[in-house]
């Protein structure tokens, strides 16, 4: 496409690559032991691929044969640098046809006819994982709650609808079982702290699949505080047929524990950990290096939601400590990811290009401009962009435009201290999350209301600025509540851990700067190597890290996997600014917007092994903009 891709490669890996082509797929060859991971392979092929291929070929859909395994042109023509290429917009879709469904369907735990193990069963064909830590501890040891199992079967859907203007079409996703089919979002998983839970991800993905996208697969837990091996490491990707860098096999199917347990685990001393540090609203998403966005892009998200007896999911629960908030099937996750496509309707996606594909159309859970139909009463929504890049500011309207109020409870994966109440708008970066409640008693039987967004983009590289407003979703107040609607937004919400001066003053620094380099981005220079720790923190370790965008022009969502951290302080232009109240509870997604820093304090407790810190804008993060940090056991 053009020379900056084989600048790039040349400087990332100089004379450590090479590739074959093979038919049906290709394997990285390595001369010399430790010269070139697997990763890297994959890695010095997307950009000799992104270096070569004609720019017709970019726009694959994933029915077309172009895709990362066509073979390089090996004189590719020098090109002066391009811009992003403007890409005509999606056909018209039909608004307001398509029904989400009046509540989410939770998933239903499973039995396992293989019992799961700490060690790998890789002779029952489970992938060369490492084995799970404090195992006996963690799930065999009888807990508050007995462990509960799922599986997943991460699968192609051949027939998703997103519009009915559209013809059906490929998405990949998740399904119940090898024989159900797949969806996206894929099921929710309902979970509960001191209940341990075991998810089998089966790889039900074509392996002889063409066009964008990989079919392998290392499933994250956004948000969750759990041993590496079940962190869904970008290197831990795996399918029958390969097993990524840091995975010792190949497999079909992989056990991650997840433990529900607060962080402070260790410091508590009380069996389940500090219920300051609960979570409530994660999301499970594929992350395979160098492929997560185009696979994420495909539909492989879905929601996980934990509570426990503060945040309880029940809303007539008579227990005093529990807030009673709106809950199923009157709490609903709803996903935002901007998509685009070709004239006859299809999915397109250039996983080359890196500027990326900007999504002209919003599916929302899925589908394209739906509808939801609601009682009039509160609701709980769990706000997510899913990406690939888009941010977003929703507000809720009415059809004239009339902005209406909610009440915002938490961000990301938890709940305020305290909630914000009589907010008109919220603004949210891929891999954000929003928690607000709106109460729909207010409004008479037949009234409709549409959440919009009006953070005006243009470029996937930042937000023009607020705008006119694009509707996404149209509720309809179609019906009183069956019962009464005893939900409610006490005041108090959820205790922050404290903050101690003197801990923070007296911590490790560490600066990250964030920076476009060589038509990439880098962090501190240097692009992500999943064999190499940047960082090695000692377990129950607390730090200060500064994270520094250098580049105007451009936001980053930096996301810190396994632990969160609280904002100590922001800049912009090089100027103090507040930290809004809306960023002052714990947060493991970090918007830099433009010249800008933001310094955190984390902590690093209960578990080793290693962990990433990215940008969570998904071109970004698989053009490099990604750290591995490790977590070693204090001795
Ligand atoms: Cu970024």
């Amino acid at each position: 496409m053009n020379s900056k891709f084989l600048a790039n490669v040349d400087k990332l890996e100089p004379g450590t690559w090479q590739v074959s082509i093979k038919a049906g797929g290709w394997e990285p060859q390595s001369s010399a032991p430790g010269s070139l991971a697997k990763g890297e392979g994959r890695r010095s092929f997307l950009k000799l691929t992104a270096a070569a291929m004609a720019a017709p070929l970019l726009f694959a859909s994933p029915d077309s044969s172009a895709g990362r395994r066509r073979a390089p042109n090996p004189t590719p023509a020098p090109a002066p640098e391009p811009g992003p290429v403007v890409l005509p917009p999606s056909p018209p879709t039909i608004p307001w046809v398509e029904e989400l469904p009046s509540a989410i369907t939770p998933l239903q735990p499973a039995t396992l006819g293989l019992a799961p193990t700490g060690e790998a069963q890789v002779d029952r064909g489970e992938c060369g994982r490492n084995k799970h830590q404090r195992w006996a501890e963690m799930y065999a040891t009888p807990r508050q709650y007995p462990p509960v199992h799922y599986k997943l079967h991460a699968k192609e859907n051949p027939a998703w609808v997103f519009n009915p203007a559209y013809p059906p079409q490929r998405i990949w996703g998740y399904a119940i079982g090898a024989g159900a089919a797949a969806t996206t979002p894929g099921p929710t998983i309902m979970a509960r702290y001191g209940q341990p839970v075991v998810v089998r991800f089966f790889n039900r993905l074509p392996q002889d699949h063409t066009g964008f996208g990989s079919p392998e697969i290392s499933v994250h837990l956004h948000n969750a505080h759990t041993g590496s091996e079940s962190d869904g490491f970008p290197g831990d990707y795996f399918s029958p047929l390969k097993a990524g860098p840091t995975l010792a096999e190949p497999g079909q199917w992989k056990d991650h524990l997840y433990s529900n347990i607060y962080a402070g685990y260790d410091q508590m001393q009380n069996g389940i950990g500090d219920e300051r540090e609960a979570l409530g609203t994660l999301w499970y998403h594929d992350h395979t290096f160098d492929f997560t966005a185009p696979n994420l892009y495909l539909g492989m998200a879905g929601f996980y939601l934990l509570y426990d007896h503060i945040d309880s999911g029940n809303e007539r629960d008579p227990n005093p400590s529990a807030l009673r908030l709106p809950s199923h099937p009157y709490d609903y996750p709803l996903s935002f990811g901007d998509r685009r496509f070709d004239a006859g309707g299809r999915l397109i996606y250039d996983q080359v290009e890196p500027d990326g594909t900007l999504g002209d159309k919003i599916a929302v859970n899925g589908k394209i401009e739906p509808v939801l139909k609601v009682a009039a009463r509160k609701y709980r929504f769990r706000l997510l962009d899913i990406g690939p890049s888009r941010i977003y500011e929703f507000y809720l309207q009415k059809a004239n435009g009339v902005s209406q109020t909610f009440t915002h409870i938490g961000n990301d994966g938890n709940l305020f201290a305290a909630p914000l109440k009589n907010q008109t708008s919220v603004r949210i970066a891929v891999a954000e999350r929003a928690d607000i409640v709106i109460d729909f008693s207010q409004y008479p039987i037949g009234t409709e209301l549409y959440l919009v967004n009006r953070l005006v983009q243009t470029r996937s590289r930042m937000p023009d600025g607020i705008g006119a407003a694009t509707q996404l979703l149209k509720f309809v107040v179609d019906r009183y509540p069956p019962e009464q609607d005893l939900s409610q937004v006490p005041n108090v919400l959820r205790e922050q851990p404290p903050l101690d001066l003197a801990e923070i003053a007296a911590a490790p620094v560490r600066r990250w700067v964030f920076e476009r380099k060589n038509g990439m981005w880098a962090i501190n220079g240097q692009f992500f190597n999943p064999n190499s720790a940047r960082a090695v923190i000692p377990k129950g370790g607390a730090e200060v890290w500064e994270l520094v965008n250098i580049d105007d022009g451009w936001s980053h969502p930096i996301h810190i996997h396994f632990e969160e951290g609280r904002i100590l302080s922001k800049t912009k232009d090089g100027v103090a600014v507040p930290v809004p109240p809306y960023e002052q509870g714990r947060k493991d997604v970090y918007l830099l917007q433009g010249m800008s820093s933001i310094r955190l304090f984390i902590r690093f407790r209960d578990y080793v092994g290693k962990y990433v810190m990215h940008c969570h804008n998904l071109i970004h993060e698989d053009h490099a903009m990604m750290l591995r940090w490790d977590i070693k056991e204090d001795d």
